[in-house]
């Protein structure tokens, strides 16, 4: 078990919710101090390697494996023959296949970079040695590696992401003035630091994995039904990440293999998954085009869109990036229809990257309207305060909360916005061409059942538990804000405890969904442990505070005392040694409380059943932000700077403003790679990733990064969660794509419709 201990560093005024305390567990990550899952101690180890397919698509005719058997230190190989007697687990939503059998490993081949066997061996270097030495030969297929491959086809219309009111076609073709435009993202990948893998260990029928987690719960839930084993017999342990993005909110066939191997060999296993393989082992974002028709009035009052979007998918599974996710909600419009297709081509399924859907959705939309405005001939922020829509227009509810309009303006103010000239290349420096542009970017306020124990130790400390994880955003250290100011104890006084699914359930760290779930399970909580302490003081014969009489007694800097004052105060310690308690220990979870027996709460934290969207309310609620960038294009080389950057945000009350600024720089920033550098290349002869490495898959680099100013224009929202925040982790990256391309334009007047804006594409 790792405890944090929370601490007052920075420039920490208060431990409460809303101070500016830094992170507890960054101190751990920088010194070594915490344990990541491929370095687990464990005794009789062995290291497991994989091996991937080499073709986009066939069937495997023969794997010879001799050579890798009979290299120095292997144990076993792996490969389709192998049954390793699994079963398929359920999906997300936690709907499950009858019986049906599940094998990690295939002899049909469907994407290049598919895994077909696994080497074990006493050493990593032996694995990787013998993993070499598997000879393959394949029955090749011809493959489809990109959308834009003809072969691919139109695929198939997503029904139940279409969006439609008004009649957008006809309104379309009444406008007096109309842009239309396609624009195109390329395949994403996560790229976090901390790659994949896995140290999986049995002991008798009970299964412990170390394997870094988004939801340590939605993960045990996997692995217990691949193996059949009661949900309590599997224990994920992932109290550090480094992070995930996206990436490792679900089990993965290489866990299934690794765990298998680990059962048939009677040792514990290790599996790291190579740099390379961390690009096809797991789904990075989908590569996108979508084609955008805007109508507007003269004066700018928008009055059609038309959005016609496309993603790539795998030829086995169904994943949209959905290109209309951002457009309905953003402008006000009467008339509109959208459409999103899944096409699918040769690929290992793509999976959820930080704002998916929003993020290319609204790489379009703030296009096409910044070249709305370059058509009225109106200044782009003007257009964007000229059409904010007074409600939701796709569901009819209202807003929430929804601080758009001043984040526009603060940013816009703060950016020093009216200084632009508006034509294109009117502004320069020397031989650098200078932009200006904006892009405005939303996330849905989604919600899912947490649970947290707080414990009080004799001594007086407060544990703060619970199978929630932190990869970097901050969990450990708004949970201790949290619980102190609730139960009334000093900060530097809490341990957390997180990262372990034999820990109270807890929402996913995706969607951005954690923070406001997890934080209303631990304030509720500290509240009842507070009740209690106070009502053991009244109550317990053996209290020293009992002739104190009901109604007057508060818990506040960890000492009992009476509203009126008198007669001192008494620490917790005192209290617990008084009633001989070593601890008193208190849970709850933020179902309903007619829904607090385990059957009633069966699922909630292991599967998305009780997930609710952003209008399942009486409210429409999401996060919303506009962002300001300038760029410095040098005329002769067509190079692209960032050079400053102002982003407002509206994300209601924010528990630690420090956190949620780290939080949105950190996605700018990889708004900044996405518009400038990071393309996932694929050879169409094989449909092989060809950067699959940091050396060739760009991100950006420290040198890369200006000064980025960031604002909070939010108020609490008591509808979103119960402290009032609404999602931080993922609104940061969205829209500032856009923002960086229309300042591009503005800089060239050139309109580059396709990411990233490389230098080629310039000149
Ligand atoms: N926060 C806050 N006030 C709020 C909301 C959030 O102070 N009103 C702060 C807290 O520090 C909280 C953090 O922001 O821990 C993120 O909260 P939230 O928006 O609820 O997001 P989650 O905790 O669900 O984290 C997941 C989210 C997602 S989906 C991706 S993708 C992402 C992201 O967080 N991946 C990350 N941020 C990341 N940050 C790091 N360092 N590493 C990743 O992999
Ligand atoms: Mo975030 S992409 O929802 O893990």
């Amino acid at each position: 078990m790792t405890i944090v201990t929370a601490r007052k560093h920075g420039n920490a005024a208060d431990g409460a919710v809303g101070g500016r305390l830094s992170r507890f567990e960054g101190q751990m990550k920088v010194t070594g101090a915490a344990t990541y899952a491929l370095e687990y101690p464990a005794e009789n180890l062995v290291h497991g390697v994989l091996v991937q397919a080499t073709i986009a698509s066939g069937r495997i005719v023969s794997i010879d494996t001799a050579a890798a058997e009979a290299a120095p230190g292997v144990v076993a190989v792996l490969t389709p023959k192998d049954d390793l007697g699994l079963m398929t687990a359920s999906d997300w939503h936690g709907n499950r296949p009858d019986d049906t059998p599940y094998q990690p490993f295939t002899e049909e081949v469907v994407y290049n970079g598919q895994s077909i066997a696994a080497v074990f061996a006493a050493s990593r270097e032996q694995a990787a040695e013998a993993a070499r030495l598997v000879r393959v030969t394949y029955e090749e297929k011809p493959g489809v590696s990109s959308l834009d491959d003809p072969r691919a086809g139109e695929g198939k219309v997503m029904e139940n992401l279409n969006a439609d009111w008004g009649d957008a076609e006809a309104a379309l073709a009444a406008s007096p003035v109309r842009i239309e435009a396609e624009y195109r993202t390329p395949r994403e990948y996560h790229v976090a630091m901390e790659p994949h893998g896995l140290t999986a260990h049995w002991e008798g029928d009970q299964l412990t994995l170390w394997e870094p987690s988004q939801w340590t719960h939605g993960m045990a839930r996997s692995y217990a039904e691949w193996f059949g084993l009661p949900l309590e017999n599997v224990r994920i342990v992932s109290p550090f990440i480094g992070g995930g993005f996206g990436s490792k909110g679900g089990a993965l066939s290489y866990g299934a293999v690794a765990a298998a191997a680990a059962r048939r060999l009677g040792r514990p296993v290790r599996l790291a998954v190579t740099r390379p393989q961390n690009f096809t082992s797991y789904g990075g974002r989908a590569a996108t085009r979508q084609t955008l028709a805007l109508g507007a009035t003269k004066d700018g009052i928008l009055q059609a869109i038309v959005h016609r979007g496309a993603s790539e998918t795998s030829v086995y599974m169904d994943y949209p990036e959905q290109t209309g996710a951002a457009t309905p909600i953003l402008y006000k419009v009467e008339n509109f229809s959208s459409q999103h297709r899944v096409v699918p081509v040769n690929t290992v399924t793509p999976g959820a990257l930080r704002g998916p859907g929003k993020n290319p959705s609204a790489y379009g939309i703030e296009c096409a309207i910044d070249e709305l405005a370059v058509a009225l001939n109106m200044d782009p922020l003007e257009l964007r305060l000229k059409n904010q829509p007074d409600r939701d227009y796709q569901s009819g509810k209202p807003w929430s909360t929804r601080h758009m309009r001043e984040a526009l303006v603060k940013g816009a103010e703060a950016f020093g916005w009216s200084k632009r000239s508006a034509a294109p290349r009117s502004m320069r420096d020397g031989r650098q061409l200078i932009g200006w542009g904006i892009g405005c970017g939303t996330f849905p306020v989604i919600r899912a059942p947490s649970e947290a124990m707080i414990r009080i130790r004799a001594n007086g400390r407060v544990e703060v538990v619970s199978g929630a994880i932190d990869m970097g955003q901050g969990t450990y250290t708004i949970l201790a804000q949290t619980a102190a100011e609730a139960l009334g104890v000093p900060v530097e006084q809490i341990d957390i405890v997180l990262g372990d699914s034999n820990l109270p359930g807890s929402a996913i760290a995706g969607g951005s969904m954690l923070a406001g779930s997890i934080t209303g399970a631990v304030h509720k909580a500290a509240l009842a442990a507070r009740d209690e302490v106070l009502a053991l003081a009244i109550n317990d014969p053996q209290s020293p505070l009992r002739e104190t009489g009901a109604n007057i007694l508060t818990l506040s800097d960890g000492r009992i005392s009476t509203t009126r004052g008198e007669g001192g105060s008494l620490p917790l310690p005192e209290l617990l040694a008084a009633l001989g308690r070593d601890v008193i220990e208190v849970r709850r979870n933020t179902l309903p409380d007619d829904a607090q027996s385990a059957a009633d709460h069966k699922g909630a934290w292991t599967s998305m059943a009780r997930v609710q969207g952003p209008t399942m309310g009486d409210h429409s609620m999401h996060s919303w932000s506009a962002h300001f960038v300038e760029v410095r294009v040098d005329e002769d080389f067509g190079t692209v700077r960032v050079s400053r950057m102002v982003s407002a945000f509206d994300c209601g009350r924010l528990y630690n403003p420090k956190m949620v600024e780290s939080q949105w720089r950190g996605g700018i920033i990889m708004g900044i790679g996405q518009a400038l550098l990071e393309e996932g290349l694929v050879d169409n002869r094989n449909g092989r990733t060809v950067n699959a490495n940091m050396a060739d898959y760009l991100v950006p680099t420290n040198a890369d990064i200006p000064d980025i100013q960031v604002i909070s224009v939010g108020e609490p929202d008591y509808n979103a969660s119960a402290l009032g925040g609404k999602g931080v982790g993922e609104v940061g990256i969205v829209g500032v794509a856009p923002a960086i391309a229309n300042a591009v334009f503005h800089a060239t007047g050139k309109r580059v419709r396709d990411l990233p804006i490389t230098l080629e594409k310039l000149i």
